[in-house]
């Protein structure tokens, strides 16, 4: 058994847990990241692409941003389709912001670069974590290593480890009240080796199944489908998920996705969760830990980097000033944002998405929505200010 000590232990070396190493480093606070998997593994993990402004603008105040300033794609606006009309929501023109297109698994490489280079403790490839003493003054993190057991002694600990690790439940069940509401399909996705053949992101709605048309880079597209929930992939060869991009995405101004080979498929399910609080004595949780929203709104990933700001803000005030207000309020803080992100992401999700059990009522409305967002400056406005991302509190 070893034995280390630190101010705040770190569990996950996601976009939260690094981005917190990072800016608690800044502010002269210790860390150290525990991380199951190998580096690789987090390194080239294909999964979010959209960066809001205001994640940009942190990652930017954070000196993180140099690589993410020259590859990112900044996207001014997305285009919405419907009945095979594509309908441009002009971001800068409404709001006077833009996203950037840049996948999370290269943020995650910036993050793992710059805390090796500034000395950073990262240990990847960790056994079974377990948090002890959650109540007391010193917390401690068991890490399981080769039959033993390191123990790393810490101030705080930040559960950062997604939705599926062991922090949040390290909370006692009854100090968790549990927000959840699971969708009736699932998102199929796929990266190509195919030049994006638009400029901006395409949301389609469809008879067949809603459709995301996204890239990477100047060379690779990711793009969607609303599949079932159970759907099994192995019974989607390239060409039939190529057909149903095509059926779904085709516009009538004769524009289509290109064709590449893939790279990479999956299917990902849809679910919104929130736990509440986000803190139980010393323990704090953020990113997917804490919640997951369904991808339609782009904001898991800028959820994590927010949750992070705040958590890295309160405690330097309590390192700093031994001012612990906003750390007390840290929970109560993030909550607003995510119940925003929350909201909006069910409401892209429902507004774009095919529901089997809908009634004719339900998809005249829905149209009927859709036309508006595309014909109301009001409402386009309303989408446009969410996607680029709320102001922080
Ligand atoms: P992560 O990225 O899941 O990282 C958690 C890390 O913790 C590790 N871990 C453990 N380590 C030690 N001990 C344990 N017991 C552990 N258990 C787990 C894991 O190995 C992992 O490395 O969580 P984090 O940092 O909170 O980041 C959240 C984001 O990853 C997530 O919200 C986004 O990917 C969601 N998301 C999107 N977000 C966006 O903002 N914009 C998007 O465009 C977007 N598109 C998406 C998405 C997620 C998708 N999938 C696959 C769920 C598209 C898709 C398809
Ligand atoms: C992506 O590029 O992976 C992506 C883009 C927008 C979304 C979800 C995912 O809403």
């Amino acid at each position: 058994m070893a034995k280390f000590e630190t101010q705040v232990g770190i569990i996950g070396a996601g976009p939260a847990g690094l981005m917190l190493s990072h800016l608690l480093h800044q502010h002269g606070i210790a860390s150290i990241v525990l991380e199951a998997r190998q580096r690789t593994y987090c390194e080239e993990r294909v999964r979010a692409g959209v960066l809001e402004h205001t994640s940009v603008e942190m990652l930017r105040n954070a000196g993180v941003s140099e690589r993410l300033e020259r590859e990112g794609l900044r996207h001014e606006g997305i285009e919405l389709g419907l009945r095979g009309q594509l309908h441009r929501i002009p971001f800068v023109e409404l709001t006077g912001k833009a996203v950037t297109v840049y996948g999370q698994q290269e943020v995650v490489k910036d993050l793992i670069a710059r805390r090796l280079s500034d000395g950073g403790d990262l240990r990847f490839e960790c056994g079974e974590v377990s948090l002890h003493d959650l109540r007391g003054s010193r917390p401690w993190i068991g890490v399981e290593r080769q039959g033993n057991v390191d123990v790393i002694a810490c101030d705080y600990i930040a559960g950062c480890d997604g939705f599926h690790g062991v922090s949040r439940s390290s909370f006692p069940q009854e100090a968790l009240t549990v927000y959840d509401r699971t969708y009736p399909f699932a998102w199929l996705g796929i990266l190509a080796d195919a030049a994006p053949s638009r400029e901006e992101l395409v949301y389609m709605h469809h008879e067949r199944g809603f459709a995301l048309y996204s890239m990477r880079s100047p060379r690779i597209t990711r793009l969607y489908l609303q599949c079932k929930p159970d759907e099994d992939i192995a019974e989607w060869s390239d060409d039939r998920i190529w057909s149903e991009l095509h059926a779904r995405l085709e516009c009538l101004d004769g524009w289509q996705p290109t064709e590449g080979k893939i790279l990479q498929k999956g299917v990902t399910g849809m679910r919104s969760f929130v736990v509440e609080p986000l803190q139980f004595g010393r323990l704090f949780l953020a990113g997917d830990a804490a919640h997951i929203v369904p991808p339609t709104g782009a904001k898991g990933m800028n959820l994590a980097i927010a949750d992070v700001h705040y958590l890295a803000e309160g405690l330097r005030a309590r390192y700093r000033e031994n001012d612990c207000t906003k750390l007390d309020a840290y929970s109560a803080t993030c909550l607003r944002r995510i119940w925003e992100a929350q909201r909006f992401s069910w409401w892209m999700t429902s507004l774009l998405h095919l529901f089997a059990d809908a009634s004719p009522f339900d998809c005249r409305r829905q149209m009927a929505e859709l036309e508006y967002v595309v014909s109301s400056r009001a409402a386009a406005t309303t989408l446009a200010e969410n996607y680029v991302g709320l102001p922080l509190h």
